[in-house]
């Protein structure tokens, strides 16, 4: 387990944050309006007139930065800001979406520990996993701003890049990623997008993208489809062996951190929490979809 690299790591100079916090009000973030593509562009000129190069230099660094790195914490940003803040600097990596369109869903999520997704005993985000597994086209970006950490100090941030995920020294992890690469397994698709079972491989041929949650492989083997015995144990074997990669990155959010992941390039996870109901933890979350990449029901 590593210490945040500096690489990592852009901190935000307090009079650009400033500029940005002084430019939040004039923006209109509204849930009703955020579904249309078009008025996420405008928030972003919006963003971009009011703030001017406080904006403009701040999205510039940001996507510099994280082409090559997997992942970016941008820290120093205003909590109070952070509707905003997660909204217009989201939208400039390509569409928020929520596919889902039930009453509870949103396209800026509340993530908080006592409405996490609880299975077996163990809240599914504490796996290191990728976003949008169960569907067909899962999104490029997921953005989390922290509001409040937890006051315990749990639910710490784990990260590991694809990148490091494949650089892993010979032992059983390399061999069980090598083993991994280009099988196809099949995910559970979510109701709300149709449902069934989509077959695509958790990392790809050559190693260009992940996606991984077990959980929607189990889901999908429940559903009725086939995987032999052996690729079920490699799947648990796999999964068991992420957690203790020596790569992880192991960081605590703080107030106004904004931490972009590179879905189809890193795994993200939250440790546990002892106690899910009292926990102050409370992030806010978009996924974005890249203008161009599959959206989350193509190929249905
Ligand atoms: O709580 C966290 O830090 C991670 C949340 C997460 O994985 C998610 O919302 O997809
Ligand atoms: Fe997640």
């Amino acid at each position: 387990m590593n210490p945040l690299p500096s690489e990592h790591l852009l901190e935000v100079p307090a009079s650009q944050a400033r500029s940005l916090a002084a430019a939040a009000p004039g923006l209109d973030v509204a849930e009703s309006v955020l579904r249309d593509r078009e008025h996420q562009r405008r928030t972003v000129a919006r963003m971009s007139e009011l703030a001017g190069a406080a904006f403009d230099d701040l999205v510039a660094e940001t996507h510099r930065r994280i082409r090559h790195s997997g992942f970016l914490l941008l820290r120093g940003l205003s909590p109070e800001r952070g509707r905003e803040l997660l909204i217009s600097i989201s939208s400039t990596f390509g569409e928020l979406v929520e596919p889902y369109r039930q009453p509870w869903s949103k396209v800026v999520r509340h993530i908080q520990p006592r409405t996490d997704r609880v299975v077996d005993g163990h809240v599914l985000n504490e796996h290191l996993h990728t976003d949008g597994t169960d569907w067909n086209g899962p999104n490029d970006y997921t953005c989390l701003f922290c509001v409040r950490p937890d006051q315990n100090g749990e639910g710490r941030s784990h990260l590991l890049t694809l990148k490091a995920l494949l650089d892993t020294p010979a032992g059983r992890l390399r061999r069980l990623t090598e083993q991994i690469t280009g099988l196809r397994l099949p995910w559970r698709i979510a109701d709300e997008l149709g449902g069934g079972v989509h077959w695509a491989p958790a990392i790809t041929e050559g190693g260009q993208e992940i996606r991984w949650l077990r959980y929607s492989v189990s889901e999908a083997v429940a559903e009725g489809a086939e995987l032999d015995p052996a690729t079920e144990k490699l799947l648990a074997e796999f999964e068991a062996d992420l957690e203790e990669c020596p790569a992880v990155v192991d960081t605590v959010l703080e107030p106004g951190d904004l931490l972009i992941i590179d879905n189809k390039h890193c795994l993200h996870a939250r440790t546990a929490i002892s106690d899910l109901a009292t926990s102050d933890r409370e992030l806010l979350r978009t996924k974005v979809t890249a203008d161009g990449s599959p959206r989350p029901t193509d190929g249905s």
